[in-house]
């Protein structure tokens, strides 16, 4: 859990809003020595916080660094489960794998595997991901919902839904849904799911939900062959966005949708998804391994299945593909 001495003691600081907290204060409540404390104090501010010592008053902190370690996260969490256990990492080669492993160890429903850039990120069938340091959202979230397989392609767009709900309360950009696992601002994309799975024939063990979502970059901040299609938030919104509080509010969203999702299916969440979708009503090119099928997207069933009408009237349902939209 999010719950180490240096990360109660953050929150604190964090919590006093620049006003300052008592060095004494601290050490009586964690039975710690001043000196302790200070130690403390000394290793934040090698993390970037910056701490003034006032006389007689204890620590204030005056700026604390643009990061996603778990407190930062931690001071806008309003879930019940989701984030409350949170795995940091400055670099990796991709959340993915490690929430995997995480996952074979019974880590708690809504655990996070998050960091600052991914060296290897991917996306589907072994796309590169581009995970530029510092400047995004890059994620794996472990869901242990009580389901059979077969409900767990739906997760894709349940955390579509929650993206886009977490983009426009917090940045108040609107993103829409590219079935099935797109979000675009402007027509571009801004962010990508991945939904990967652990279950045996008939119940899941675990649903490892990849989410990443381009915040603060400018456009040159991406590798050439993708300039053309990816956006963030930041070029939308004109300004900075806190990457800390847009990560609570996608686990607040996420968290009440996927309940939602389990105990009710995906009816309840289809309109909202709808509300959301770029897709529908539109010409469409479905591009899948060993077929591409063109005509206007009519809507998605309940199994998350995308419904295609194909000129000769036919119509078609489309479990996963890459979708060109047509002018
Ligand atoms: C996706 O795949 O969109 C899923 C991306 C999931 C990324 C998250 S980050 C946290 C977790 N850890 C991981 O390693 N992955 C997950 P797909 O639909 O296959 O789209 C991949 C394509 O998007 C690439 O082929 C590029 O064309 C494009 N692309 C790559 N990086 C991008 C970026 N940062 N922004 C927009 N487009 C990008």
């Amino acid at each position: 859990m999010n719950s180490t001495v240096k990360f109660e003691i953050t929150k604190r600081f964090l919590a006093a809003k620049g006003q300052p907290v008592s060095g004494q204060q601290l050490a009586s409540e964690f039975g710690l020595s001043r000196t302790a404390i200070w130690k403390h104090v000394k290793e934040l501010e090698e993390e970037g916080f910056s701490i003034e010592t006032v006389k007689k008053k204890g620590y204030v902190l005056t700026a604390s660094p643009d990061t996603l370690q778990a407190v930062k996260i931690d001071q806008y969490l309003t879930t019940k489960r989701f984030g409350r256990n949170i795995h940091y990492q400055v670099t990796c080669p991709s959340t993915q794998p490690i929430a995997h492993q995480l996952a074979q160890t019974g880590v708690a429903d809504g655990t996070v595997v998050i960091c600052e850039e991914q060296t290897a990120g991917k996306g589907r069938l072994a796309r590169p991901w581009t995970s530029t340091q510092g400047k995004g959202i890059w994620m794996s979230v472990i869901i242990r919902p009580d389901i059979p397989p077969t409900k767990a392609p739906q997760f894709t767009l349940v955390a579509a839904v929650a993206v886009a709900r977490a983009i426009e309360d917090i940045a108040k950009v609107r993103a829409e849904i590219k079935w099935p696992n797109d979000l675009l601002i402007n027509g571009k994309k801004c962010t990508g799911i991945l939904t990967e799975l652990q279950a045996d024939i008939d119940r899941v063990h675990s649903i490892i939900l990849g989410i990443g979502v381009n915040v603060n970059q400018q456009q040159s901040d991406f590798p050439e062959e993708i300039q053309s299609i990816a956006t963030s938030i930041q070029m939308a919104a004109g300004h900075p966005v806190d990457r800390a509080k847009l990560v609570a509010s996608i686990l607040h969203h996420l968290e009440i949708y996927a309940d939602m999702y389990v105990k009710h299916g995906f009816e309840p969440l289809k309109i909202l998804w709808e509300s959301y979708s770029c897709t529908l009503g539109k010409r469409i090119k479905a591009i899948m391994v060993h077929e591409v099928i063109e005509g206007i997207a009519l809507g998605i069933t309940n199994e998350g299945i995308l419904q295609i009408k194909s000129d000769d009237g036919q119509i078609h349902g489309i479990y996963s593909a890459d979708i060109e939209i047509q002018k």
